[in-house]
């Protein structure tokens, strides 16, 4: 049931919240609900909606017109929102197991409703508290394989391929991406934030042209490589997990782009997770890259021999082509990733969080160089590789 004709956009409260889950008929009209404004995204509203008694719950997201993060002088579009519950929609066919039920979407009060995944942890926050999730890296490898080969031309027909690309076109997200991923950081631009004690360092990197020049390179592939339906914005914060169970979440930066990106970006945040760490308790997440990476191009080879529609699938050497790109490409956007994380407007707390500020200077220098190799090396880097390289970063 659609409920536009009803309404007009507004800004949700905790009471409009409640009223509209209970006109769509999502709890009776007798229930006796609580609803709490959750969200510490950097973009959206999110309402927990609880009936305390029956411990029946759900998760209300609505799109506001502006970047929470930054106020209402960055406006953003509402149809972030359609493309989340499409973009959901589209990976629950594949890997429902992966994603949360959508219940509920209406495109002009930007609002999604869905399950509830409270009972998990945000996979960002549980690592830093020490969790080391034994099936993350399982799991994000094959949700990666199954959306990322089902929505590319290696599955779909060519028509039907386009029609998806142009659903989701979403030029206000990818522009975020653009400027704050892979252009601001690598110039002295006034979105930048950072410490002063890194100075140096960040002015060093505004001066390094080969560095530079990969950065721009890799930004033209996401401007230009229509490949699959990305998620767009896969890093730590946006999968809840607990031991048995993961699930992703916020796809709002979904559109058609590069394979290696949603990869890149996950690696990317646990090598961030690795460097607030001592080395001797780095290990597993070295151990979830490697799987990541084994699992992605296991089971996306096996659903190319099973259900590739692709005239050269059988040609020899093109899916290793195919899968020796995506990492290598991996490995670049990583590179990008970890700098802006560190220099760039949108922070994480692996390393904002070490408060001994030495300690977190030395972090931040070594996340520097370390995205530095990344973008330099993006050819020569296996994913056994990546252990060496944080440690060479000290
Ligand atoms: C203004 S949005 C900043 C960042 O938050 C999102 O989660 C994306 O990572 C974006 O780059
Ligand atoms: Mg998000």
């Amino acid at each position: 049931m659609a409920l536009s004709n009803e309404l007009v956009y507004n800004p949700l409260t905790e009471i409009t919240a409640i009223k509209l889950v209970k006109k769509l008929s999502l709890f009776d009209e007798n229930e006796v609900l609580t609803c709490r404004e959750i969200g510490d995204g950097n973009l959206n509203l999110v309402f927990q909606i609880v009936n305390d008694q029956t411990n029946k719950s759900l998760i209300v997201k609505q799109a506001l017109p502006y970047a929470k993060v930054v106020g209402e002088s960055w406006p953003l579009s509402l149809n972030r929102a359609k493309i989340e519950s499409d973009a959901l929609q589209i990976f629950a066919k594949y890997v429902p197991q992966y994603v949360p039920k959508v219940f509920y979407s209406d495109d002009t009060l930007a609002v999604t409703i869905m399950e509830d995944l409270s009972h998990l942890q945000i996979s960002r926050a549980g690592l830093i508290s020490g969790k080391q999730y034994p099936l993350l890296s399982q799991h994000v490898g094959e949700f990666l394989a199954h959306i990322l080969f089902y929505t590319s031309d290696f599955a779909i027909e060519p028509e039907k391929k386009k029609q998806l690309v142009k659903q989701f076109v979403n030029p206000d997200l990818c522009n975020i991406t653009e400027d704050l991923v892979f252009t601001d950081p690598f110039f002295d631009h006034d979105t930048n934030d950072f410490e002063e004690g890194l100075r140096k360092e960040v002015e060093a990197l505004w001066n390094d042209q080969a560095v530079k020049l990969e950065a721009a390179k890799l930004k033209k592939k996401f401007l230009t490589n229509s490949d699959a339906l990305i998620h767009g914005d896969l890093h730590t914060g946006s999968i809840f997990a607990d031991d048995a169970t993961t699930k992703v979440i916020d796809p709002e930066f979904a559109f058609y782009g590069p394979l290696g990106f949603d990869l890149g970006q996950f690696v990317a945040n646990l090598l961030l997770n690795a460097l607030s760490l001592s080395e001797e308790k780095q290990g597993f997440l070295y151990d979830h890259i490697e799987k990541t990476w084994h699992v992605f191009e296991t089971t996306f080879t096996k659903l190319w021999k099973k259900d590739s529609i692709e005239a050269f699938s059988k040609t020899e050497g093109y899916l290793q082509h195919v899968l020796t790109q995506t990492w290598q490409d991996a490995i670049g956007f990583a590179g990008c990733e970890v700098i802006r994380r560190t220099i760039g407007l949108a922070h994480v707390a692996d390393l904002d969080g070490i408060s001994n500020e030495q300690a977190r200077l030395t972090a931040k220098r070594r996340a520097l160089l370390l995205g530095r190799q990344l973008l330099l090396h993006q050819e020569t880097l296996s994913p056994k590789d990546l252990k060496e390289l944080v440690q060479k970063t000290v």
